[in-house]
């Protein structure tokens, strides 16, 4: 596209201005059509200067979501390496398992910028309003289904890893995969087996960030919060897309290669209520016990008067004595 061709010179001389002459010669355009990018790319949200002497000369990337961003962010060798973005879909989760059957490739991921029907865990509904990060990835790993399991907490590790490292924030998880701040929910994810492709388990992996919006964007009931309230200011969704796609392709790796350890102590870690008196309701029954963290398959372990007991994820919900999220 001969917009992000324009941009893509600009990015490439960030000190300077480049001339609408050199644009139009290297790019074999007319000095009319690099006008009409420019000003749909200001659009997108790209700080462009234009000076009738000097040329154009990219001041500040766009904070909101975009293609040619993200490909630039990212580190990845396949994660993201073909990525689609939406204006607007029903859920990302849906997409991405559509292309999955047509023969997607591990790695390929669709954003959106805004869900009309996203999905939570068991036909509950994702508010998705403009301003997240609505993000879903195929993964064709070469990993056993019991294994593939585990990368709903390597989705988690993975996220929590991106907002330190890019914020300093720290957030915590919440059994298996709710990940929250001060009490508050911040992210979902929503991990979903598709079956085999080749022998090879195929999964779609969600994840959902409440971002660049105001708390009241989401329905008052939830206990909600997001990465603008908490920080107090707009964060780049592309470099976020990118290095939590970063972060997940090395958890991925480390779970091919058969090193769970590793990731089941970083995300015991971050555990909340860890230690503490917890509730597991399982369908009809109740079992309360002390959360003792997780078991080297993942599951949820739990000291009842009647001994240790292990739940998966999916089938149990966890509440602590007092509150939803601790
Ligand atoms: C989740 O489910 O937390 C998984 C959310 C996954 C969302 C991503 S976005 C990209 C991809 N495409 C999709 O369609 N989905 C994935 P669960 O643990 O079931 O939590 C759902 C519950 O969280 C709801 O019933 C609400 O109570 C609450 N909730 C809904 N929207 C929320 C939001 N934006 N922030 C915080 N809490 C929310």
């Amino acid at each position: 596209m001969v917009r992000y061709d324009i941009l893509q010179l600009l990015a490439a001389h960030p000190e300077e201005y480049v001339s609408g002459e050199r644009i139009s010669q290297q790019l074999n355009v007319t000095r009319a059509a690099i006008w009409k990018q420019i000003k749909a790319l200001k659009i997108e949200g790209f700080e462009i200067e234009g000076q009738t002497k000097n040329g154009y000369r990219l001041m500040k990337m766009s904070l909101s979501l975009n293609e040619w961003a993200i490909q630039q962010a990212l580190t990845t060798t396949c994660l993201g390496r073909t990525i689609y973005l939406e204006n607007e879909l029903s859920s990302t989760n849906v997409r991405a398992k559509e292309l999955a059957h047509q023969g997607g490739v591990h790695g390929l991921t669709v954003v959106a910028r805004y869900q009309s029907g996203g999905q939570g865990r068991l036909q509950r509904q994702w508010e998705s309003p403009r301003g997240g990060l609505w993000m879903s990835v195929v993964l064709r790993p070469d990993l056993s289904l019991a294994d593939a399991s585990k990368i709903t907490l390597a989705a988690s590790v993975a996220i929590v890893d991106a907002i330190e490292e890019l914020f300093q924030l720290r957030i915590g998880i919440k059994w298996p995969n709710d990940l929250v701040f001060n009490g508050q929910k911040l992210a979902g994810i929503l991990g979903e087996v598709v079956g085999e492709w080749n022998a090879v388990q195929t999964l779609i992996l969600g994840m959902g960030i409440n971002a660049n919006f105001p708390r009241e964007c989401l329905s008052a009931p939830l206990n909600a919060t997001t990465l603008f309230e908490i920080l107090g200011y707009e964060v780049d969704l592309n470099i976020l897309a990118a290095m939590i796609l970063k972060h997940l392709e090395k958890e991925v790796i480390s779970l091919e290669n058969k090193t769970f350890e590793k990731l089941r102590l970083r995300w015991t870690e971050r555990a909340v209520g860890l230690g503490g008196e917890v509730k597991i309701i399982q369908g009809e029954q109740i079992f309360q016990g002390v959360f003792k963290g997780i078991s080297t398959d993942g599951a949820l372990l739990l000291e009842t008067e009647d001994g240790e007991k292990s739940f998966s994820a999916g089938e149990v919900q966890l509440r602590s004595k007092k509150s939803e999220y601790f």
